[in-house]
């Protein structure tokens, strides 16, 4: 018997028990495992009816993923849970935990299903580029009819104990919380009654009822919007309308091509690359495992703006009660009546329930004072970008914050340890750089200064999970990881357009690619007055930053969304940018005044000059060490900046692209755009030269 499936009896039962943590991911040995199972199951004869049931915390998330990508073994899922199917036994599925992937498709060809009611299920496949290849598009339809499956599907939502039970997909809900007993009680009750072998793939009242339907055109517009650009969600659909075409085998046959087309699919690399890349961060280089961490029990807020107020969300969210002060009342009256607003808004999207958001907003306490900051254990200060400002705080903070608390700074570009400098407690000082807006962006860049603690880069990481984001540690360094690469990106941009692009011309590149919005956008809904303040502050530090048509629309209060105007004009209510000519006019001015003979730009040279500058950069980034990874690059950008997961992430893109042609193209620009972005990376050239990629890293 395998290490990782037993079988037993109980009884009539013949229980079949899978344990190979973390997830009972269906790695070869579960799946050969089970097949050894189920045939002992089948030749014990006081074995009335079989039961699946897994140990730890969950049962069978899916197909092992790390897998992927390697030659199959046998045996295949698609034949296994063929073979379960077939079993002349009824067979019970019990689920806790997560019932996800492979692990659904293996309880759909079990006969019934029983689970406990904290139990989901859910067919995620397509986040991760694929889609349900074990007979999932097949099999769950012939439960649920075509829309709910499709929704299931092309979304990789997970469902619910009770919705599952109320949609057909399971026959029973147990509201204890032990499987292994609810599991055996309802084989004992199979057995008790004799109830049949129940095959879904014979199941077709639901095939009957949506053939023909429309729904499935209705399904391929709608991923039209939401799911621009990927390739999966739509052979999702294919394989789900085959199971209303074709007989159930022919059906499964269909599944299986569409399933090796996206496994074929760069974008399924992407997407795994994001999955474990998530997790992956989590783990800093050079930080022990048990690394000890701080209570983070209650929090205090320097600033109730925009940042603030979101990053106070974060907290109050998960039961952390929160400090929040500001110089002024109305400026406190105006933060509060922000978050309120924000989470009404939920409440009537029946997000939250207004008990819950006065339970939220109870957790806030406004103050105008830094002393009641005395018990916090952690501080993040979230005021305008301007160092003496910054420094002045730090310098209060150090004088009313216990001995432990943690003093944080939400500045996305300044020095942290300069800010340290003005505490005598340099190694409690940290960045936090959240990302607006910041009760839903997912990505925390948490910057370590050169003395912060590893206590406190371990406590920050913990802050991050705790709060839902995704934590990614980062050196000390201008604009750390996400800024600085966005700069030389948007530098490329700006000059770009100087040369003779058009502001839409270079988004659409950017948005072709994937992202959800391009740089000039992008600046509109960050506001264009935030880069022009930073410029100025530069300029005022003596920097030679040199004039821009962007700097103009900052000074015509052209400020972007929020004043319906910036590099792009909003009709009122609506945040679709929409050219103005009166900025083609502002350009076309503004290289007359730099002596500038505009000349065509193809997509492809924005492309290269947008994207590679970013990748040069980010390949100086690992070299002073300001990454630790390709991959914490990698996620900052996917989780920060909106870069398309199904591309992987700017490095593992770039190996994509091919790290030659990269640094063949920034030697091209360095020659005839110039600039210090297109000194080609030390490392960059390194790898080339040793046929290596970033992912080799
Ligand atoms: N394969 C391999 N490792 C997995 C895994 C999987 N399916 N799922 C999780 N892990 C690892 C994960 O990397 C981490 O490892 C640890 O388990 C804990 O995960 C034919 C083709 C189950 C909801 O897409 O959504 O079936 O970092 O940190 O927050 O149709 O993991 O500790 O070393 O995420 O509690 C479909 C993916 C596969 C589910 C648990 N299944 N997993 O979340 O813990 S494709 C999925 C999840 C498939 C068939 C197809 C979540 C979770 P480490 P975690 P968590």
């Amino acid at each position: 018997m395998s290490e990782v499936v037993s079988y037993n009896r109980e009884g009539k039962i013949g229980v079949i028990t899978v344990n190979y943590p973390p997830v009972n991911a269906l790695g070869q040995a579960v799946r050969s495992g089970l097949l050894a199972a189920l045939e002992q199951g089948q030749k014990d004869a006081d074995a009335k009816v079989l039961l699946l049931v897994c140990e730890g915390r969950t049962f069978i998330a899916g197909a092992d993923i790390r897998e992927f990508g390697k030659p199959m073994q046998e045996p295949t899922l698609p034949a296994l849970v063929n073979t379960f199917e077939n079993s002349d036994k009824p067979l019970v599925a019990a689920i806790h935990g997560t019932a996800l992937g492979g692990g659904l498709e293996t309880a759909l060809s079990c006969h019934y299903r029983v689970a406990v009611s904290s139990a989901k299920v859910g067919l995620p496949e397509v986040k991760l580029g694929l889609l349900p290849g074990a007979g999932g598009t097949q099999r769950l339809p012939r439960l649920t009819g075509a829309r709910k499956a499709l929704d299931m599907i092309t979304t990789g939502e997970f469902v619910g104990a009770r919705d599952a039970l109320a949609l057909g997909i399971l026959d029973a809900v147990d509201d204890g919380d032990d499987i292994r007993a609810a599991g055996l009680a309802y084989a004992q009750k199979v057995a008790d009654e004799g109830k049949p072998v129940r095959r879904v793939r014979d199941i077709t009242d639901k095939i009957e009822a949506d053939k023909g339907s429309d729904v499935f055109d209705q399904f391929r517009d709608e991923l039209k919007k939401r799911a621009r650009g990927l390739f999966s969600p739509f052979k999702c659909v294919d394989a789900v309308e085959a199971a209303f075409s074709l007989p159930f085998d022919e059906g499964m046959k269909r599944e299986r091509e569409l399933f090796m087309e996206c496994m074929e699919s760069p974008q399924r690399g992407g997407l795994i690359h994001s999955f474990f890349g998530e997790r992956e961060v989590s783990r800093v280089k050079g930080l022990a495992k048990d690394t000890p961490v701080r209570d983070v029990k209650s929090v205090g807020i320097i600033g109730a703006g925009t940042m603030g107020g979101g990053i106070a969300m974060n907290f109050v969210n998960v039961g952390i009660p929160v400090t929040i002060v500001e110089v002024k009342q109305e400026a406190l009256d105006k933060g509060l009546a922000i978050i309120r607003r924000n989470y009404e808004n939920s409440a009537k999207k029946g997000k939250l329930t207004q008990a819950q958001v006065e339970q939220r907003m109870a957790l806030i306490t406004p103050s105008l004072t830094y002393d009641d900051f005395r018990d916090v254990d952690l501080v993040i200060e979230a005021v305008f970008e301007n160092m003496a400002i910054k420094k002045e705080i730090f310098a209060r903070l150090d004088e009313v914050c216990k001995p432990g608390a943690i003093l944080a700074s939400n500045t996305s570009t300044l020095d942290i340890d300069e800010i340290a400098s003005a505490t005598k407690r340099p190694e409690d000082v940290v960045g936090m750089h959240f990302f607006s807006p910041a009760n839903v962006m997912k990505l925390l860049e948490n910057v370590r200064g050169s003395k912060t603690s590893d206590e406190v880069k371990a406590t920050v990481m913990a802050v991050a999970k705790k709060i839902r984001k995704v934590g990614v540690m980062v050196g000390n360094g201008y604009g750390f990881v996400g800024n600085r690469m966005l700069h030389k990106r948007g530098t490329e941009a700006m000059s770009l357009v100087d040369e003779g692009a058009t502001p839409q011309q270079v988004d659409k590149v950017l948005t072709d690619l994937g992202f959800p919005m391009g740089q000039f956008a992008m600046s509109d809904l960050a506001g264009i007055d935030v880069g022009y303040r930073i410029r100025e502050e530069r300029r005022k530090a003596g920097e030679d930053i040199p004039a821009s048509w962007m700097d103009k629309l900052a000074e015509q209060g052209r400020l972007g969304q929020k004043t319906l105007a910036g590099v792009y004009k909003y009709e009122e209510g609506s945040r679709k940018p929409v050219p103005d000519p009166k900025v083609e006019q502002l350009i076309e001015q503004f290289r007359k005044e730099q002596g500038i003979t505009p000349r065509a730009i193809t997509d492809q040279e924005i492309l290269e000059r947008c994207m590679y500058a970013m990748i040069n950069e980010g390949a100086r980034i690992l070299e002073e060490g300001i990454a630790d990874r390709p991959l914490d690059i990698d996620i900052v950008w996917i989780y920060g900046y909106g870069f398309p997961a199904h591309r992987g992430g700017p490095m593992f893109w770039a190996d994509q692209e091919g790290l030659d042609t990269i640094l063949c193209a920034v030697k091209k620009y360095r020659d005839t755009v110039g600039g210090e972005q297109w000194e080609p990376s030390a490392l960059l050239e390194k790898l080339v030269s040793e046929g290596r990629k970033f992912g080799d890293l």
